[in-house]
């Protein structure tokens, strides 16, 4: 196992984690921004299997938020607002009416400290970002680590721990975008998805949650047997319509089985288990990329070039009680990990 490290763009550094298996992961300190994933395909043909940029450079707007850390809460907080203790506060208002992924100051624009560390069977690299009382709108400062490590399995985890001085709403996760096929020109409609969940949260036209969980049984939303993104993608369920033609949903999970999220590609024959110890994920099926994005290898991106798996907490509990809370009381630490798993169909 090795660890590598370059200069790009500015001062950013990227590090390139390295294991005895060929799979490698680089990230930069900036955004702890993830590039690239070097994995297997069931021929041991290693590919890059996540969305990055062709230049560095276009990081530093990356409105789609490639590879990103994104707090200090992910997701949308309805009119950027919330009470907490009988206090209102106000946030950012930066996605049209309301409050998107930390507010455009999030820690997906921050250049983090950086420490690359080796353990006995893992290799990695702390990250850590002290968020500020009142940036973006909330209360409390909050210390934060995040943790990029690989082992000789294949598999990447990421861990993220943060403690705060107030109680206040944390809910941290990485919007890298997977594209199995190991070819950013396929789209991800032939990824074959299973999720744990019997709900997930209905939206509005802004994207909102409504509080409804429509059913899923015989719909697009029903992810308990395996079931192709092109059903999102191309059906005419409202919900996948008015999300841009996918997935952009928040979906809980039931915790009942692990893995809760379970991707595969025939024809590359990757396949990607995810564990966690959040509550749900957000399936985003990258309705929103764009052909002014270009990709590594010179590619333009498209609508569904990549899907996202965000695992984090309900920011729609900030709102709806019943969803699980992404408060943290003050000085009570925030300790959560999602770990990336690729294997192939014939291993
Ligand atoms: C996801 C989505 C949003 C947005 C963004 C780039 O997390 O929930 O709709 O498009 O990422």
């Amino acid at each position: 196992m090795q660890i590598t490290t370059n200069e790009r763009f500015t001062n950013w550094k990227e590090y390139t984690l390295a294991n005895n298996q060929g799979m490698q992961v680089s990230f930069l300190n900036y955004g702890g921004i993830i590039t690239e994933m070097l994995v297997p395909d069931s021929d041991r043909k290693f590919e890059n299997v996540v969305l990055g940029f062709e230049d560095y450079q276009d990081y530093a707007v990356n409105p789609a938020y490639f590879g990103a850390i994104i707090g200090r809460v992910a997701g949308r907080v309805k009119e950027g607002s919330f009470t907490l203790e009988g206090e209102h506060y106000e946030l950012e208002k930066n996605d049209g009416n309301h409050h998107l992924h930390g507010g455009s100051n999030g820690l997906h624009q921050v250049v983090w400290d950086a420490i690359p560390f080796e353990e006995e069977t893992s290799i990695g690299v702390k990250l850590t970002h002290t968020v500020k009382d009142g940036e973006g709108g909330y209360p409390g400062e909050v210390h934060i680590t995040v943790t990029y490590r690989l082992n000789n399995d294949n598999q990447f985890s990421i861990t993220y721990d943060a403690i705060a001085n107030q109680d206040t709403p944390i809910s941290l996760t990485n919007h890298s975008y997977f594209n199995l096929t190991g070819n950013p020109k396929n789209t991800i409609a032939n990824h074959s998805v299973q999720i744990d969940s019997k709900k997930f949260l209905g939206l509005d036209e802004e994207l909102i949650p409504t509080g409804d969980f429509p059913d899923v049984a015989g719909t697009a939303f029903d992810f308990k047997l395996p079931r192709l993104l092109q059903d999102g993608m191309e059906g005419s369920h409202l919900q996948n319509i008015l999300a841009g033609n996918g997935y952009d949903h928040y979906f809980l999970f039931n915790v009942k089985k692990q893995p809760p999220i379970y991707v595969q590609e025939t024809a590359s024959g990757r396949t990607l288990s995810i564990t966690t110890n959040q509550p749900g994920v957000v399936l985003y099926t990258g309705n929103g990329l764009s052909s002014q994005m270009k990709l590594r290898g010179n590619v333009a991106a498209a609508p569904h070039s990549g899907v996202c798996f965000e695992t984090q907490g309900p920011p729609a509990s900030l709102h709806d009680t019943g969803l699980p809370s992404i408060i943290v009381p003050k000085y009570v630490p925030y300790q959560k990990q999602t770990t990336f798993t690729f294997g192939t169909i014939k291993s």
